[in-house]
């Protein structure tokens, strides 16, 4: 029963996918969560089969009383939560200011804000109760610019990177790590859903270069969590050697 317990938000697909599947190579034991059972259900499978413990919950994280529920109900076993990975999140669509669908824009400011908000709002006193714990936001390069279009999904991650720095702030005295990672482009299912399902569109992003993939980002939320206790890695910004900012990237074609 000593083994560390880190909790993934949107494991489902891409990026949460990959990370959950690092720390369990690494011997954590993971609480995976997301809205699509299916894909929670198989992930636990095919873990389990290779001895990880697995706590699946199914869960939207835009609906306080879902999360506050899934923690308060949490096994006294699964309480004991190391590493806890905000990752869920997403864009949805890509327009000017003036043009922009309100409905995609509640769907960024409750996930990506108000989400990572709640997760953090009762996952972290059981952190602070251990004195211990570790704090990773998935954030963006789209926190550390803008880009033309991005207005609002540039702004939620403009506010992980905010939180990050606030979070760290409150969490000093109880000894708990927080670290920001920041990805550049990562061919996973973000550009198919901010597309709202267009396959083709959502190919073109990651066409002429070689982008990142899940596991890279994965790598990268390992290093800062396998980084000795009096280390914590504050901020990484990571991207594609073909991209060189939001917006440029050098495309053989
Ligand atoms: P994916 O679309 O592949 O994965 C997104 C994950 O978030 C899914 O597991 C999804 O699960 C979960 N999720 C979305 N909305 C909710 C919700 N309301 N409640 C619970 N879970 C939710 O994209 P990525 O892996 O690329 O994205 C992961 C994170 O990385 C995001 O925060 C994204 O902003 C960030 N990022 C991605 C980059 C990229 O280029 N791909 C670059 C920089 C940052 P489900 O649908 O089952 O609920
Ligand atoms: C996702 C990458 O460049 O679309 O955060 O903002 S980008």
């Amino acid at each position: 029963m000593n083994t560390k317990i880190a909790w993934i938000t949107g494991a489902t697909s891409g990026i949460g996918e990959a990370t959950t599947l690092k720390l369990a190579d690494n011997g954590f034991d993971v609480i995976i969560t997301g809205r699509r059972n299916d894909r929670l259900t198989a992930l636990k499978e095919k873990l389990e089969k290779n001895g990880i413990r697995v706590l699946s919950l199914c869960f939207d994280v835009r609906v306080e009383a879902e999360v506050k529920s899934a923690v308060e109900n949490l096994p006294d076993e699964w309480k004991n939560i190391d590493v806890l990975v905000n990752n869920a999140g997403l864009a949805a669509g890509l327009s000017a200011i003036q043009d922009g669908d309100t409905d995609d824009w509640n769907r960024m400011i409750d996930t990506n804000i108000k989400g990572l908000l709640y997760i953090t709002r009762y996952v972290s006193p059981l952190m602070i109760n251990r004195k211990a714990g570790h704090i990773i936001n998935i954030g963006s390069i789209a926190g550390k610019e803008v880009y033309p279009n991005g207005n609002v999904y540039c702004a939620t991650k403009h506010a992980v990177d905010a939180l990050t720095k606030g979070m760290r702030m409150d969490m000093l005295k109880h000894n708990i790590r927080v670290t920001q990672i920041c990805p550049g482009a990562v061919e996973t299912e973000f550009s198919i859903v901010r597309f709202h399902g267009d396959e083709a569109r959502a190919a073109k992003v990651y066409d002429g270069y070689e982008c990142l993939v899940a596991a890279d980002i994965a790598d990268c939320v390992w290093f800062a969590v396998s980084r000795p206790p009096h280390v914590n890695v504050n901020d990484m910004v990571v991207m594609p050697t073909a991209q060189a900012s939001g917006t440029l990237f050098n495309r053989k074609f």
